[in-house]
């Protein structure tokens, strides 16, 4: 298969000419396609099968040990003003980057072979979706790009009929860490990634497509491009209620994405749209409407089991790729905290000893379609998206932040996403569990200046007055000895509820300087496992603690100079009033 599309056929002549494969693959999307890849990775070695009775077509890949996570620092916007891009990402000249990198594909697929994958973002007959490129000489990115996109003859065919698409070039190099870069030319809708083979340093589609440069066309075209999950809230009355809520990585917007209610629940339902991107845009009524660009879900393992996620663990008993995950003697996928069966080999593939370290990587990731999951709801292939009643922020904050408040308006609710603090996870190579500030949980994805992004977020309450309700969540508070104060996990139904019952303004709220909470007896508590005193802490604001955290933010928000938006430091200043009152 080739192409009609001149430009499309151009740019994959030229780099193929730049990188001289052995031969050049343009890849279809199809099944065989896909069972096909997988026959020739379990020969080369780079797949093996796990245990195909317990675990039919599910695939182990053990990445290099120095490549196991998003690297940041390796990360770069290329823009021509570097203010565009901003403090919050790294910045390199246009033309230093493209020349850095055309020395690094040089030749570089030599030997191999070089894949041609069309996407699509989204549903491929959705207004909202995006198409794009991805060339690769990794199977294993091909495979996953196949669950996790619409790959193949249907974005070809949506290209040929003159849609737009990103540019994404891909080499795993020789996985050198010295020679690794995650390059973003948003001006030119382009990506070029080398070094890396793993989740969002390779399958393009994800955070350089989905995020970065998606997030730099939003603010041209006027819809925002986030790192949200999506659910919809069914009623025992048969109401559904659709929220999107940014988490930073780690911090559990997969598991929230696919609950399932406690017992007193249990004629609430919760459906899956999306568990890591979410597209906003506005509708002709002024109604914020929202599509999941992604088909399939590269969630961490670790963690995941019967209790906490029996949707997701369901879902990966069958057609998975594990990413760095342990085994079990008799070959089934074993990590910590499965609460089943016994690890008998670790991710590096070595006999497991816990005094070596963990069978499982902490950012070790399953992929699995989106139809796998029980809760996967059919709106998710909407092309018109699903209306978004509430926006809800969170972080993992082991102090401070309250288990749920809510914004006094929508600028109070862009002030406090642009507040958010969370601390680091496996995520991203470096260290874990430092507390910094994530805004919208967007600080790793936002492929442009910070401050042009909170003032983009702050203009969308000039184009409608029907904006969702914006709210903020911390699910992480902990006690001194470590001990997280609320269960989380399927009774965080309790907070969604009350989310959806304050956008119907049917649920009385305290309110403070930081916002509104719950009443004592405003969450429906019913059999769950919470003594009085973690109860009043969940919900207690510290006026001093508050007031050093708010100083902090302002610190923040000034870093970023004159293009930070006056409203949104007005809006702080009003805060600490408040604060100081
Ligand atoms: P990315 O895919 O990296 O963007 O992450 P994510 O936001 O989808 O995170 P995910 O849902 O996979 O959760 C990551 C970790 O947080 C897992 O180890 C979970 O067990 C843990 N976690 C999720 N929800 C909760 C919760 O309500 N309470 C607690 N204590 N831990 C949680
Ligand atoms: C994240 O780090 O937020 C992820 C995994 O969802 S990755 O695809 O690697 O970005
Ligand atoms: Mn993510």
């Amino acid at each position: 298969m080739t192409t009609t599309n001149q430009s499309l056929q151009t740019w994959v002549d030229q780099v193929a000419q730049l990188t001289s494969p052995d031969k050049v693959v343009w890849c279809d999307g199809s099944d065989q396609e896909y069972d096909a890849l997988v026959e020739q990775m379990n020969e080369t070695g780079t797949l093996s099968a796990l245990n195909q009775e317990t675990h039919p077509n599910c695939f182990l890949h053990l990445s290099d040990p120095q490549d196991v996570a998003r690297v940041e620092h390796l990360t770069f916007i290329c823009t021509t003003e570097k203010e565009d891009a901003g403090k919050n990402n790294n910045w390199m000249d246009i033309s230093d980057a493209k020349e850095k990198m055309q020395g690094l594909f040089k030749n570089c697929m030599n030997g191999r072979t070089m894949y041609v994958i069309p996407y699509c973002m989204g549903p491929v007959d959705s207004p909202y979706s995006r198409c794009g490129v991805e060339i690769t000489d990794s199977p294993y990115v091909v495979i996953n790009m196949k669950i996790m996109t619409r790959m193949g003859a249907s974005a070809l065919a949506r290209i040929e009929r003159g849609d737009p698409f990103v540019k994404g070039l891909h080499s795993t190099g020789d996985l050198d860490p010295e020679r690794r870069f995650i390059m973003h030319f948003p001006e030119e809708y382009s990506i070029m990634s080398f070094g890396s083979g793993y989740g969002g340093n390779a399958l393009l589609g994800k955070k350089c497509h989905a995020l970065r440069i998606a997030s730099w066309q939003a603010r041209e075209e006027g819809w925002l491009a986030e790192h949200m999950l999506i659910l919809g809230l069914e009623s025992p009355e048969g109401e559904t209620h659709y929220i999107a809520a940014a988490f930073p990585s780690a911090c559990g917007k997969t598991n929230l994405a696919m609950l399932i209610p406690p017992e007193s629940y249990k004629d609430w339902k919760i459906w899956t749209l999306g568990d890591d991107i979410a597209w906003l845009h506005m509708d002709n009524e002024g109604q914020l409407r929202a599509v999941n660009p992604e088909a399939g879900y590269f969630g961490v393992v670790p963690g995941t089991n019967a209790k906490t996620n029996l949707n997701a663990f369901d879902m990966i008993q069958r057609n998975t790729i594990f990413t760095n995950v342990g085994q079990t003697a008799d070959g089934q996928p074993w990590w910590e905290d499965k609460k089943e069966g016994e690890p008998a080999i670790d991710w590096k593939g070595r006999n497991y000893d816990k005094n070596v370290g963990p069978a499982a990587h902490p950012n070790s990731r399953f992929t699995v379609s989106a139809t796998e999951n029980k809760a996967y709801s059919e709106l998710a292939e909407a092309p018109e998206g699903v209306p978004i009643s509430a926006i809800v922020f969170g972080g993992r904050r082991r102090e401070l932040a309250p288990l749920v408040y809510q914004s006094k308006s929508w600028q109070h609710g862009v002030l406090i996403g642009a507040g958010v603090a969370s601390e680091t996870t496996a995520a991203a190579t470096g260290k874990v569990g430092l507390v910094r500030r994530d805004p919208m949980a967007m600080k790793p994805f936002c492929g442009y200046n910070f401050a042009d992004y909170w003032a983009h977020w702050l203009s969308f309450s000039e184009r409608s007055s029907k904006l969702p309700q914006i709210f903020h969540v911390n699910w992480f508070r902990q006690d001194a000895d470590g001990r997280f104060l609320w269960p989380g996990f399927g009774e965080n139904m309790r907070v969604l509820e009350w989310i959806i019952r304050r956008c119907k303004g049917s649920a009385d709220a305290v309110e403070t300087a930081i916002g509104y909470l719950p009443t004592d007896d405003g969450l429906n508590l019913d059999s769950v496992n919470l003594n009085e005193g973690d109860w009043a802490a969940l919900r207690h604001v510290d006026k001093e603690q508050w007031l050093s955290e708010m100083q902090d933010v302002g610190e923040y928000l000034r870093s970023y100079g004159d293009r930070t938006p006056s409203k949104l430091l007005d809006e702080h200043q009003r805060v600490v009033n408040n604060l100081s009152a």
